[in-house]
């Protein structure tokens, strides 16, 4: 027969699965995904996260198990047995948690390097106005940029990203356009290479599942692919004065006769195609 210890973890139990289950698929707990890599990083966050739960789960349940089970008994009145050492157990507390991290480590590596932490940056500067120096060193991003043509064969589009205190600024130098709304064109790759002119500021956007700091006199690059047009939200994710909380804008994810229309609507320069 089951103690009503043993009833009662497994109803609860049972109610959090039923709970977890209904949650995913009534509560929008995660923001869209309208980039090509936020996938990617959807499933590290997947595998943290049931790590983690695991972890909890677990280490909660001991807890309140030993909580009920190694009460002291009435009559009790002398201390516990003095416990020295148990070496198996010591090794098995070491290895487990060295494994774990082991792996969280190594998968977030590989989940960066898919989503093209890794590779090599460069940006081609001949168009720029601002940049003297061509080879000027790009210090750190997502994905390679480069003006050749993405993998599905659409042109690369580039942006440039001017953050200040408290607004980012984009420029297009194609069209020499200069907007406080990020414009792009759904599937193409987009290349925006990053400066700060003042101090540090961060370019977040949570449906992009992109952040990546944006810093005076050290160029950042990200690259990615938006996969779903819509309006999202672009924020500073860096505390950059007293109106950081302010600094915001919104990029726009639109199909690529839309983002046409647009960009020659805002162009000082004529005949331009995407
Ligand atoms: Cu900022």
């Amino acid at each position: 027969m089951l103690s009503p210890t043993a009833i009662y973890t497994i109803l609860i139990s049972v109610a959090i699965v039923i709970g977890g289950i209904w949650a995913e698929d009534h509560l929008k707990i995660l923001p869209d995904i309208a980039s090509s890599n936020a996938p990617i990083y959807d499933e590290l966050f997947n595998v943290l996260f049931i790590i983690g739960t695991i972890l909890f789960v677990g280490m909660t349940a001991l807890v309140v198990y030993s909580l009920i089970n190694f009460r002291r008994k009435q009559g009790e009145t002398g201390d516990g047995i003095a416990i020295e050492d148990n070496l198996p157990l010591e090794i098995l507390w070491t290895a487990v948690p060295a494994v774990v991290v082991l792996f969280v480590g190594l998968y977030s590596y590989d989940i960066y390097e898919r989503m093209g932490g890794m590779q090599l940056q460069s940006h081609d500067n001949s168009h720029s106005h601002h940049l003297m120096k061509s080879d000027k060193r790009i210090w750190g991003g997502i994905g390679s940029a480069s003006n050749e043509q993405s993998s599905n064969n659409l042109p690369v589009i580039d942006v440039e990203l001017t953050a200040m205190q408290f607004a980012f600024l984009f420029n297009y130098p194609k069209g020499e356009i200069i907007s406080g709304e990020l414009h792009v064109p759904l599937g193409h790759s987009i290349s925006m290479k990053m400066e700060s002119k003042d101090v540090i500021h961060a370019f977040w956007v949570p449906e992009f599942r992109l952040k990546q700091d944006v810093i005076p006199g050290q160029p950042t690059i990200l690259n990615f692919t938006p996969t779903k047009a819509g309006r999202y939200p672009i924020i500073c994710a860096e505390l950059c004065g007293p109106y950081h909380g302010g600094m915001r804008s919104t990029v726009v994810v639109e199909e690529p006769d839309d983002y046409q229309a647009w960009f020659e609507k805002n162009a000082k320069k004529t005949e331009l195609k995407l």
